[in-house]
Formats: C-alpha cells, structure tokens, sequence
C-alpha cells in the first residue's frame, strides 16, 4: 500500500557530508522499515493519503494509533528529508528568503537558532522550519512525530537520529548539522513554503 521511494541522487552523492553508508543504511533499512511497518498498521479499506492520516491521528482506533504515528511519522519525514538535500545546493532567495529575514532577522541568525534547536532535541527527533496559521517557526518533535499531527506544515526538516549521523559523526552531532547546511535544497524549501 505504501512504497518506497527512490532517493533524488546516488547513495554517495551528499559525500563528504553525508557518507554513502549512512545513506545507504538509512534509506534501504531505516526508511524501508517505517513503510513496511506503516503497511503492516492501516487495515486494508483506509484512507491512503498519510498527509491525512497523520493530521487526524486521534481518529484512528487507539490500537493501532501509536504504530501509525510511528511508522507513518516516519515515511512521511524522510519522504520529505531526502528531497531537501542535494548536492547542488545552491542559495535561498526570493520569498522565502523574505519571510526568514522578516521572522529571524537575518539568515545568519536562522541558521543559529534551527542548529541550536536540532542540536538541543534530547534523543532521537527532528528540527522543522514549519509554516502554520500563516506564521513560519522552528520547532523541535521527538521520535518520528511529524508536524502534520500538530497542524503545522514543514518546510524544512532535519533528522536527528543517531541513524542519520553516528557512522561518520560518531556522537558529534554538532557536525552533523555543520555540515548538513551544505547540502540543503534551497529549490525544494522554496516550493514547498510556497505550496503553503
Ligand atoms: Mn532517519
């Protein structure tokens, strides 16, 4: 019911700040489990569209609520992670560059508080730039927890699980998200903040 779906480049791509294993690793084993395990959770007749699911997660049967908030956080965060990052990564610019230097002050300063809130989630979890009630944030969710389920749409998204770092970066996250910068969509940020 769920699939898959293929990575936007080569699993060496991200190289040097993002090492071919963990891609490789964290795409065919981590992000093929959530499906697998998102499947396995919805009976065969439910809505199909996870953006929905994970939005109403409360009208789902509370035995199987936790496990689709699980897996299904999880498909739908890294279905979103992985278009985010490209090796041609190019610069913001024109209305989200905008609306970060409005909401933050200046880019620099964007940069400094999503960093701060990434490197501050205590375990695994992820650091958003989401859009919600017409109004950009930052904000931090634990485990797979997607902001969809808050109400909230993500523009931006880091995965801070050890998964996403610990064979290169060891426990250095802070490194990590150093050179996570480097290879950050700034094509795909823009179009999804002006889906919104
Ligand atoms: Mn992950």
């Amino acid at each position: 019911m769920f699939t898959l779906p293929k990575l936007p480049y080569s699993v060496s791509a991200l190289e040097p700040y993002i090492d071919a294993q963990t891609m490789e690793i964290h795409h065919s084993k981590h992000h093929a489990a959530y499906v697998k395990g998102l499947s396995e959770a919805l009976p065969d007749k439910s809505e199909s569209d996870l953006t929905v699911i994970l939005q109403k997660l409360n009208a789902l049967p509370e035995t199987i609520r936790t496990k689709v908030r699980n897996m299904g956080g999880g498909h739908a965060n890294h279905s979103l992670f992985w278009p985010l990052m490209t090796p041609k990564p190019g610069s913001p610019a024109g209305k989200i560059l905008t609306a970060i230097n409005s909401v933050f002050g200046s880019f620099d300063n964007f940069k400094g508080k999503f960093s701060t809130r990434a490197l501050g989630q205590f375990g695994s979890g992820w650091a958003w730039l989401v859009v919600a009630d017409g109004k950009m944030d930052i904000i931090n969710t634990p485990n797979q927890d997607s902001p969809l389920s808050l109400g909230k749409v993500p523009v931006l998204a880091l995965d801070v699980w050890e998964h996403a770092y610990y064979l290169k970066y060891q426990n250095r996250r802070a490194d990590y998200i150093t050179a996570w910068w480097n290879v950050v969509n700034w094509a795909e940020v823009s179009r999804l903040f002006e889906l919104v």
